[in-house]
């Protein structure tokens, strides 16, 4: 059983010492150690005394050792990216006050000496058997412990679980499909279930949503913050000073009505990028940053970095955040900074989950290349009263509960449980009757009670509801205008012939392909299509020629990786 921490002491000690990044990590840890007891305590009471194995777990960041170049720590204090940073620290304090066993690595011969493989010998498999339930690791790590585990890396790559900052679309993934239809890339193509991925933001559900904490803030401190607002005070988002090129424009708009501060990191001088008029405090320690954000009205983004924590951490303190509508949308297709990263999704803005998840009146999202609904914008945020919000995912309890339904449930070494069934075609097409009904509306389908069998699946099937997209969306689209989410699990059970029937939809032939796109009825040949490998079931992916079957499901509020009936 795993018990609860009641202090963050001892892993402090875990973590070791001899990098700025390390630094960063535990201080940011030692500061919100009291945030993470309180949090641990309420999930304790409401999980009230159920079962939780304490696994052994192993915390590989690879990005960190020597051996993959380690360039993130040397620029910790030189206004270098923390996004990552932020999020490992956040990860290992939610595994420790989960009670589990711990041990964390940040170099080759650490992870060797772990997994057992002897210094000097390489790529083997191992000689005992694996001593972790499961190892979260990143890209960097995952390639390390392939290249040094031999044949067992395969056996036990179940037990892995990718922190993918920007997350993995299954095209991507699947390496034969991937090598064949062109989404080959320097990442992809592990052939991982992509649940096994994990991100930073609820980027797709394709991958698990990791994510990480902000500071919150008692009845107290939001009253100060509320009474100490300047409304005349905007901080602009980014330390690095290339990030400022190019925006003198707005600029001098925003100085028009506001005073302008920044945390542009510099050595001796201000940097030439930040204009005079801009009150630079250079880069500053992570508490000191939130101390600045509590008086300011305004945080504002001129596009880059992309999808980083600040702006949550600037609403949290309740600033609005004001940042560019990208049009058409960046991604790996048609920007330099997402090329080579394996997905494709469409980044409509600098931060699309604070546009889509927050929004107004906390998140601004306009069109800068429009001087006048820019400025616009400004004298309205001005004039505007916002409370500092934190959405639920993103405080620590919201972040233990998910990674604790995460260990308790997601198991990805066992396969999953399938309609009983005397002739099986393929795996991921059976033969058997299906378990689905349709709804008292007709209008899509759901779990039958009378289906006779209840699988072993999680989340459970009674929040499964199956659509049909339209040709130009997505499932993730689908789902999403429903008030739903995809759940890609759920794929299995809608993947059979009969349910295209079941759905009013008529086919004239029906082939089971891979396609990342399938089940998919290609309306005006009437031709239905089955997924053939189930690595491939993906909420990601249109083509205006299918309309999709999509799997989607309720989810709890503020907690968009959990179903209602999911904790
Ligand atoms: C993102 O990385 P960044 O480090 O650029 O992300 P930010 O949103 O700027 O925030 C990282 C942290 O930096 C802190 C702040 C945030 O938690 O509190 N900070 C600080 O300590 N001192 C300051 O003066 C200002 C901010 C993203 F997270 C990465 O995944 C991406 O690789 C990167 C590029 O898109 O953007």
């Amino acid at each position: 059983q795993a018990a609860f921490r009641r202090d963050l002491a001892r892993l402090l000690e875990l973590i070791g010492t001899g990098k700025e990044s390390l630094s960063f990590m535990k201080k940011r840890i030692r500061h919100l150690a009291q945030q993470w007891l309180r949090a641990a305590r309420r999930l304790e009471q409401k999980l009230a005394g159920r079962q939780r194995d304490q696994k052994h777990i192993l915390i590989h960041i690879g990005f960190l050792t020597e051996e993959s170049g380690d360039v993130f720590s040397p620029r910790v204090l030189k206004g270098g990216p923390l996004g990552e940073m932020v999020q490992w620290a956040d990860i290992l304090a939610a595994l420790f006050m989960l009670g589990h066993s711990l041990k964390v690595t940040v170099s080759l011969k650490e992870l060797q000496s772990h997994l057992g493989v002897p210094p000097g010998r390489g790529n083997c498999p191992l000689t005992s058997p694996l001593p972790f339930d499961l190892i979260y690791t990143d890209y960097h790590g995952l390639q390390q412990m392939k290249q040094h585990m031999g044949l067992s890396f395969k056996k036990y790559r179940c037990r892995v679980r990718v922190i993918d900052t920007f997350g993995t679309e299954p095209a991507y993934n699947h390496e034969e499909y991937a090598t064949l239809r062109g989404y080959r890339t320097n990442w992809g193509y592990w052939n991982l279930q992509p649940t096994q991925f994990m991100t930073m933001f609820p980027h797709t559900p394709d991958n698990s949503f990791m994510g990480f904490v902000s500071e919150e803030l008692n009845q107290t401190e939001r009253q100060l913050i509320k009474a100490n607002k300047v409304s005349s005070m905007a901080v602009v988002y980014g330390k690095e000073a290339s990030i400022w090129k190019g925006k003198e424009k707005f600029l001098t708009i925003l100085n028009k009505y506001m005073e302008i501060h920044g945390t542009v990191y510099y050595e001796t001088q201000r940097p030439p990028e930040v204009p005079a008029f801009v009150k630079n405090h250079g880069l500053l320690p992570q508490h000191e940053f939130q101390q600045l954000l509590r008086k300011a009205k305004l945080f504002i983004g001129f596009g880059f970095p992309y999808e980083g924590p600040a702006p949550l951490e600037a609403i949290a303190n309740g600033c609005v955040f004001l940042q560019a509508r990208f049009n058409p949308p960046h991604s790996s297709l048609n920007h330099e900074f997402f090329r080579g990263k394996p997905t494709s999704r469409e980044v409509s803005s600098q931060h699309p989950y604070a546009e889509d998840f927050i929004g107004k009146p906390h998140v601004w999202t306009v069109d800068y290349n429009n001087s006048e609904e820019f400025e616009a914008a400004i004298k309205t945020i001005m004039r505007t009263q916002v409370d500092p919000y934190l959405p639920y995912e993103y405080t620590c309890e919201g972040m233990l509960e998910r990674i604790h339904a995460y260990i308790q449930h997601q198991d990805f070494c066992t396969p999953p449980s399938l309609p009983p069934s005397p002739k099986t075609k393929s795996p991921a097409m059976q033969s058997s009757p299906s378990p689905l009904a349709l709804s008292p509306n007709s209008t899509h389908l759901v779990w039958s009670p009378s289906a006779g069998w209840a699988p072993q699946a999680w989340p459970p099937v009674a929040s499964l509801q199956v659509w049909v997209s339209e040709p130009q969306h997505t499932c993730t689209e689908t789902c999403r205008r429903r008030g739903l989410v995809c759940e890609p699990t759920f794929f299995r059970f809608l993947n059979k012939e009969e349910v295209f029937l079941q759905l009013g939809i008529a086919c004239d032939s029906t082939e089971s392909e891979m396609n990342h796109l399938y089940p998919a009825v290609a309306e005006n040949v009437r031709e239905c299509y089955l997924q053939k490998e189930p690595l491939l079931f993906s909420c990601a992916g249109y083509n205006p020629k299918y309309r999709r079957l999509c799997p989607c499901r309720d989810f709890r509020q503020g907690q968009v990786a959990l179903c209602r009936d999911c904790l």
